[in-house]
């Protein structure tokens, strides 16, 4: 059984972490199968979106514990993230694209954190956000130190990642975790709509906006001017623009190609 699916479906690639039984749990061939699919999403230029969700009734319980060996060397611990869990965190960041993590039901641990590194983040309303650590006697990782408490302030990001609470969909809406939650009924329907939406953009517009919130992320005011300068040029030489305007001057719907 593949560990991901992934699909194209017009210009959205669906990316499905597939291993139900144990809630999507990630193990090595996971870890690195959706690396490489993340990569195909990258060189493939018809696709314009890249939604990440999980089979059954979670979205990731993190790391696969029963594949852990309570006296690994704290090397084969670093190991471990820096070959499964930290490559996958920055190709999200780092892709040209928007991704959007549709968690469709339980995130917890590295599963949470690798949601949390996406562009937009929607959740049904039965889904929760757990930082599973602390439980087990490790530290948040795959980014969750540096996300959380961007997301949601020094405070909430640090009893939540110390108490290991969890924290439900309308929770996670109200302290600015993610950008929605939607009943479950609607939850498939309405996530699939925003990334059909992300996908009609102007992607290469998109991909310099993350760009620039990334630099956000560690830049000053006047170090964020410039970045901004120099991304909005490279926006401006894009048929996207050239299109925007020409629609707007003709009073009509742009039709974005993503070039
Ligand atoms: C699982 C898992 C799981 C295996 C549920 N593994 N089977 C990075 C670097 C190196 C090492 C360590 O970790 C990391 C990053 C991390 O992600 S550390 C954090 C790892 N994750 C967790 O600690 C979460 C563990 N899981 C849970 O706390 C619960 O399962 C949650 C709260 C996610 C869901 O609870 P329930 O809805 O009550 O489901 P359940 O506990 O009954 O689980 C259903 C099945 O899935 C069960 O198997 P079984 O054969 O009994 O039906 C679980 O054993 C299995 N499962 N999580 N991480």
């Amino acid at each position: 059984m593949n560990t991901v699916l992934f699909e194209i479906n017009d210009s959205v690639a669906f990316i499905t972490l597939n291993r139900p039984d144990k809630l999507n749990a990630f193990n090595r061939e996971m870890s690195l199968s959706l690396q490489e699919t993340l990569d195909k999403c990258e060189k493939n230029s018809s696709i314009r979106c890249v939604y990440i969700t999980g089979a059954g009734r979670a979205f990731s319980a993190g790391q696969d514990l029963s594949q852990v060996n309570d006296s690994e060397e704290f090397a084969v611990m670093g190991k471990i993230l820096s070959e499964q869990y930290n490559p996958v965190v920055k190709r999200i960041r780092n892709l040209s694209k928007p991704v959007i993590a549709a968690v469709n039901g339980v995130a917890a641990g590295a599963g949470a954190n690798i949601a949390l590194c996406c562009d937009v983040i929607v959740a049904a309303e039965s889904a929760s956000f757990i930082q599973a650590f602390s439980k087990i006697g490790l530290i948040p990782d795959s980014g969750g130190t540096y996300f959380l408490p961007r997301l949601v302030g020094f405070q909430k990001a640090s009893a939540i990642m110390m108490l290991g609470d969890k924290i439900s969909a309308k929770e996670a809406d109200e302290m600015g975790m993610i950008y929605k939650y939607f009943p479950d009924k609607e939850f498939e329907q309405e996530a699939e709509k925003i990334a059909r939406t992300l996908s009609s953009l102007p992607t290469m517009g998109l991909a310099f906006t993350k760009q620039a919130l990334n630099k956000s992320l560690e830049q000053d005011f006047e170090e964020q001017l410039l970045t901004e300068g120099i991304l909005q040029q490279k926006a401006s030489a894009t048929n996207d623009f050239k299109e925007g305007i020409k629609a707007f001057k003709e009073k009509r719907r742009p039709n974005f190609r993503g070039d």
